[in-house]
This record gives structure tokens, sequence and C-alpha cells, in this order.
């Protein structure tokens, strides 16, 4: 067929490097720029068989999140704005290794498998190659993809869209908040010199002044993730450089793409604190299950972690807020998925991406007590929060925007400062270590990661090495975008913490 020698003829234009071999990863393809101008192209022919294979329109997101500037990377939205079905991700690493001459028959080979009809019409949005969006951040393109193959069901198809539908959520939440101060509208945001600093500027204007944002890191002057960063202030535990930080003062830190958020503050005695994933997770689930009870909803409502949570902030979930709690594997898509078997599902990785996803069910409940006259003013109070609530969330994925305000929203409604949200428990101290090994993936996990099965011997000398500590827990781990091991350790003290990393990471090579 002539498309196919198309399709050969322009992909020489973009030649695979010799030897280069590349896995569609945690979060796609992603590695330093130089090397995927083959990839792009053959994520293009991948993003159209899979739109025609599910008659939908496909996002294409480019975008390296939180890695240094040099690199790229590159991944699909499936039709809901969901990350795209795993044996997809499968073909996607077929054909990124497959040499020049055997690009066709990868290519035939998942038409075949997937009884793919080629006379179907293909859809495609992505920044800023096809359908083009311009430069948008991850979870603006997953909201616009969702919207497009809903029929503008979960809101319109545009970034003013995207604007007009959480602005007005966020100014239903906080304007009738009585007493705010201006300290308390006023948010220090660090936009890590990536897509969500532009974006954020442009959310602002929607806000009606209820937020008042100073926006950091802007990309006007430093490099994109270089010192700042929601990835470089989880890491390192510290404040991010370029941000003017007053005692006390609430901020936060978006990542390169916009699809992560942390906040933090320092106290008078000098010292960082952060809030993580594991904090907001605690703060939205804490403030949800306040609404249903209120509302008198019986929803099921479970928070999803992953080993990397605090163990403080499960045993508080748990133990006190009797919350329904599940640990899944690195990677959102395994939070997404567990997340939606519930009515609320609350899911956040300690790195600060996250969301919530709620049930047809749940929507139709909340809408009908907010609808229902009959019902007391305390249960439709709750009822238009909750609703609100489901409006100002991004439900296709993390986002940093859209995190932002519900949890200003949330510290607004309860009157809180950061600094009792902080106080809702403690974290333990904890490490995270990178080991450079020449096999990562000879490490085999089970259990959510949590324990080693292989090689033979390492979860026994973790677990004698985890006895000598109070508190502790320590896993290790293969990354999924980087070539190392990440040995995870926590504990009653910072020193223990280190120490535990240290030697468990030891016992890795
Ligand atoms: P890996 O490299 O597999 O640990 C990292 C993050 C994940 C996820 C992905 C995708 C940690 C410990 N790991 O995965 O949570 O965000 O990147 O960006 O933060
Ligand atoms: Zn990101």
């Amino acid at each position: 067929m002539a498309q196919f020698e198309e399709v050969s003829q322009k992909s020489a234009l973009h030649p695979k490097p010799a030897g280069l071999v590349l896995q569609y990863g945690t979060a796609g393809f992603r590695t330093n720029a130089k090397n995927l101008d083959h990839v792009m192209f053959r994520m293009g022919l991948l993003a159209t068989l899979r739109s025609k294979n599910t008659k939908a329109t496909i996002g294409v997101m480019v975008t390296a999140s939180h890695n240094p500037e040099e690199d790229n990377g590159v991944k699909l939205i499936d039709p809901m704005g969901e990350m795209v079905a795993m044996v997809w991700e499968g073909y996607a690493t077929q054909l990124a290794n497959a040499e020049q001459d055997d690009l066709l028959p990868a290519l035939k080979d998942i038409i075949k498998r997937e009884a793919i009809n080629m006379t179907q019409e293909a859809l495609l949005c992505s920044p800023p190659v096809l359908s083009d969006y311009g430069l948008v951040t991850t979870p603006q393109l997953h909201y616009m993809v969702c919207c497009q193959n809903t029929q503008g069901q979960y809101g319109e198809a545009t970034v003013e869209g995207y604007y007009r539908k959480l602005s007005q959520a966020f100014i239903r939440l906080t304007k009738n908040v009585p007493n705010r101060t201006d300290d308390q509208k006023h948010l220090c945001v660090d936009g890590a010199n990536g897509i969500g600093a532009l974006k954020v500027r442009e959310m602002e204007r929607h806000l009606e002044r209820e937020l008042q944002i100073s926006l950091f890191n802007d990309g006007s002057s430093g490099k994109l993730n270089h010192q700042c960063g929601a990835d470089f202030v989880k890491v390192q535990q510290k404040a991010p450089t370029g941000v003017e930080m007053t005692v006390g003062e609430r901020c936060c830190s978006f990542d390169g793409d916009a699809d992560r958020i942390v906040y933090y503050y320092s106290s008078s005695a000098g010292r960082f604190h952060l809030l993580d994933g594991d904090k907001i997770a605690t703060l939205i689930s804490t403030f949800l299950k306040e609404l249903l009870t209120q509302a008198g909803l019986d929803l099921k409502m479970a928070v999803v972690q992953t080993a990397y949570a605090n163990g403080s902030s499960t045993q508080y979930l748990e133990n006190t807020m009797k919350v329904i709690m599940k640990c899944t594997k690195t990677g959102v898509k395994h939070l997404h998925h567990a997340a939606q078997e519930f009515d609320i599902g609350v899911y956040f990785e300690s790195n600060g991406h996250g969301t919530v996803l709620f049930s047809k069910t749940a929507e139709q409940k909340i809408k009908q007590l907010a609808e229902d006259s009959t019902s007391s003013d305390e249960k439709k109070r709750a009822a238009l929060l909750l609703q609100n609530t489901i409006n100002v969330i991004n439900q296709t994925v993390g986002d940093s925007i859209s995190d932002m305000l519900l949890i200003e929203a949330i510290l607004a409604i309860k009157g809180m400062t950061v600094q009792q949200w902080d106080a809702i428990y403690s974290d333990l101290p904890n490490r995270q270590l990178k080991v450079r090994v020449s096999n990562p993936r000879v490490i085999d996990t089970t259990d959510a990661e949590r324990r080693a099965v292989s090689p033979a011997g390492l979860q026994e000398a973790i677990d004698s090495l985890v006895k000598k500590y109070r508190q502790a827990r320590s896993f290790v781990r293969p990354s999924g975008t980087e070539d190392v091991v990440r040995v995870y350790a926590e504990a009653e003290t910072q020193e223990s913490a280190d120490a535990l990393a240290h030697e468990v990471s030891l016992a890795v090579y």
C-alpha cells in the first residue's frame, strides 16, 4: 500500500541511532533529546494506530517532566485522558527499537494483532505537532483529550475552557469564606522554569483575586528544573533556589510539566518543613470525609499510596481517620487504576503526583442531594461544596494547578494555616538514595515493591539491617525512569534513616 511506502521513506529522514535501545517506561520514553528524533516520528505513527483502534482522539505529550533541560520525552494519552493501555506500551517499545528495515513489519504486526481498520480516520491532539494545542501543561492535554472524547461533558476542550471550569469552581468554594485575610489569599509558587509558570499566570487572571500568586522561577532566566521544582524540593528536602521565602509563608513547587506539586514553609528557627504528596492526600481525604459525613452520604472512599508513602501518613489515615488504604506499585497508572475501584479514590505519590477520582454513582448522588429541596441546610451546603470540589479537580491525571486550587480552597474553608496542616501528623525521617549497578533489573520485587524476591538473600539482608533501628522500614526497587536502583529508608531519627539507607545500598552491590 502506498501509505506504507511513504512511512518508510519519511522514517528514513528520522534515523534511529545505531544500537540504541529504549523502553516505554513509567512515563513514556525519556532520555537525552538528541536520541529521540526517531522516537517522536514513530510515536506519531503509533498514536495514529491507537486512534484508529479506539475510534477516538489520542493525545501525544512531548515533555521530560522533571528531568534536566537537555532531556526530552514523549508519551501517549488514551481516550479518557488516562495513560495509554499497557499492551500499547509494549508496541511503543517495539516500534522505537525497530531497525529501519523492520519498521514496516513491526507496524503491520500491530495492525494485525489489534485488527485495526486502516480506513478508519485518526484524530490526534498534541502540542505542538498534530492538532496543535501549542504549549500546554501535561494535565491540560489530558483534560482536553478527555473533553474531546466525552463530547464536552467533562468540559470544553480548550485551554480557556480548562481555566473557566477550574476557576469558577475555585471561586464558588472560596468566595463566601468569611474573614479571609490577604495573607491567606497569598501563595508563593515555584514554576520550575517550566510550562506551569506560564499557565499559572494565565489561570490567576481568572481567579478574581481570590488567590494572589508571587511567581518565582518563571522561565525568564533560570534553567528548567535546575535547583528548583517539586522533584528537587522533595528529594533534597530543601527550598528551591530563586524563591524569596519569608518565615512561615506558604510556598509550593511545580515540576517541569506541572503534574506534580509539593508545599513547604520555613519556621522561625530556620527549619524547612515539607508538605509532600502524603500530607496533601491526608488534607484532601480528611476534608472529603468530613463533607461526606455532613452530607450523610454513604460513599466508599479510599486513599491509594505507594511504598514511598511516609509510614506516619499511612498510620494516621488508617488508624486515626479510619480510611481504607491501598498500596500499589510506583507509577501513576497503577494508583489511578486502584483508585477507580472506589466511589471516591484519593491517590498521591509522595513526590506530589496525584488527584481524586469520583465514580459516576458518587457524582450522581452528590448532584441529587445538592438539588434536593427537602434536604437540610447542612446537607445541602456539604453537597454543594462536594460538587464544586469535583469541578476544581482534574480527574484525568495529577495536576499542579488543579491540586493547588483544591488545597488553597480546603485551607480557606477549614480556616487552616500551613503550620496547622503540617501538624496533623509528623513525618518519620526518611532518606532516598540511588545506587548505580550494572543491571538494576536483576532486582525483582513483590508486595507492591515492598519486598525483594531476587537476587537471593537480598531481602534477608535488608530485614536484618531494618531490625537494628526503631520504627524502621526500608525497600529497594529498580527505577523505571533511570538506570539505577532506588533505596528508601525511614526510621525514628534522621541519623538512623541515613545510616539504614546507606547500609541497604551497600547490600545492593
Ligand atoms: P521511578 O524512576 O520508577 O522511581 C519516578 C518516580 C515515580 C513516578 C515516575 C514518573 C519516585 C520515587 N519515583 O519513577 O513516582 O513519578 O518517576 O515520573 O518518585
Ligand atoms: Zn511531571
